[in-house]
């Protein structure tokens, strides 16, 4: 099929959903062409399978804010015109299940019919499409989509209390590439991170209030008192700042290292002991995924659909929200006996192999099967 993904191009885990799909995709033979304001992260390669096309948006000054909606659908509507698309799938409600309704209308005037499948991710949901300001355009545009995803039960059910949703959804879970992790890194450096003697534990995000930041200080700052061990912090965002001051301030600076935005997420987490997450809400918690298969364990807490991923007393643990205390203990418990730490480790890698690509790449075929016969 010729099908135009539109999604954030930033490290965010819709984007690097939306790109690892489109990306798939492409190896199956479908022909892809991603419509956003730049080429996404994790786009290296351009083929003939996969096109990219930005979205640009003007300057004008009389503008307070730049029209991207207007510019994203009009953008759709030449793509879908000149390349044949066959199928629309648009990552993150807003405001791009709106572009491309604006998009489908306007191509059902030239006769051109285009089905649209919306995949929601989690805070286009529980933050900002919740927001009374944005929700009338939220809940159109989901219903005026043809399917509808979403990326685990809980958002699922979180979407259908929120919104007046007609429409039915489905849960198709993200997932990871086994394939690129089954050999193994053969340089994975771990001295060049921690001494001998000390254990990783590494935390990725956006720093965004969201992720609870100094959730994830705080912990270390407990374990660090009974384990040797090194904090990798890995992301930027506005409560990096912060963060950056409450080391000082703990004075642990020494252990904690922040190494900004990274596109080989792989090659620090694959000498990683444990992972933290320990975020106020997470509709799925790809992080949380990506190091699993790396064969990291996972201490997060428990909401939204964290536990649907990482599985208590399996995995890792799980705890309420902002318990530190709680996820220190867990991390000390899980740090502090090399041979429970093994079998967690081995435990995250089986279960993430769950999520393969495999296994989810039919799941996302057969709705745009379905989408594709309701024309
Ligand atoms: O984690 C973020 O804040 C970024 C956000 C995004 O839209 O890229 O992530 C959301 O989508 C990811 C991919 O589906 C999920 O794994 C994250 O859990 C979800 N974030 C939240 O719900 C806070």
């Amino acid at each position: 099929m010729k099908i135009a993904i539109v999604c954030y191009p930033t490290f965010g885990g819709s984007g690097v959903v939306a790109t690892e799909l489109g990306i798939a995709l492409a190896e199956r033979g479908h022909e892809v062409h991603f419509v956003t304001y730049r080429q996404p992260v994790r786009l290296e390669l351009l083929n003939n399978n996969i096109h990219f096309h930005e979205v640009h948006v003007p300057d004008y000054p009389l503008f307070r804010y730049q029209p991207y909606e207007l510019a994203l659908s009009s953008k759709l509507v030449d793509t879908i015109k000149l390349y044949g698309i066959e199928l629309l799938h648009v990552h993150y409600a807003i405001p791009h299940a709106y572009a491309g309704y604006m998009a489908k209308k306007m191509l059902k005037e030239d006769g051109i019919y285009i089905p649209m499948i919306t995949t929601l991710h989690g805070t286009d949901i529980t933050l900002v499409g919740n927001h009374p300001f944005y929700k009338s355009a939220v809940t159109f545009s989901i219903n005026k989509s043809d399917v509808v995803t979403s990326v685990s039960e809980d958002l699922k059910q979180k979407t259908l209390n929120i919104f007046d949703v007609e429409q039915e959804i489905n849960v198709i879970p993200n997932f990871i590439d086994r394939k690129k992790y089954s050999a193994g890194y053969t340089d994975c450096q771990r001295t060049l991170m921690a001494n001998e003697d000390e254990k990783i534990i590494t935390h990725i995000s956006n720093f965004r209030k969201v992720k609870r930041i100094p959730d994830v200080i705080n912990v270390f700052n407990k374990v660090l008192k009974e384990v040797p061990s090194k904090l990798i912090m890995v992301g930027e965002g506005p409560e990096k700042e912060n963060a950056e001051k409450l080391c000082e301030e703990l004075g642990i600076s020494d252990n904690v290292l922040f190494l900004g935005n990274s596109n080989e997420i792989d090659r620090i987490l694959c000498f990683s002991d444990l992972f933290l997450l320990p975020s106020e809400t997470e509709s799925f918690g790809l992080a949380a995924l990506e190091a699993m298969i790396n064969k990291v364990a996972i201490i997060s807490s428990n909401t939204g659909g964290i536990p649907e991923v990482n599985k208590h007393g399996e995995t890792g643990f799980l705890s309420d929200v902002g318990a530190v205390d709680d996820m220190a203990q867990n991390a000390v418990y899980l740090l502090s006996d090399d041979k429970i730490l093994e079998k967690f480790k081995d435990k995250a890698q089986k279960t993430a192999s769950e999520f393969d690509i495999l296994n989810i790449l039919p799941l996302y075929e057969d709705v745009y099967e379905r989408a594709y016969k309701s024309r």
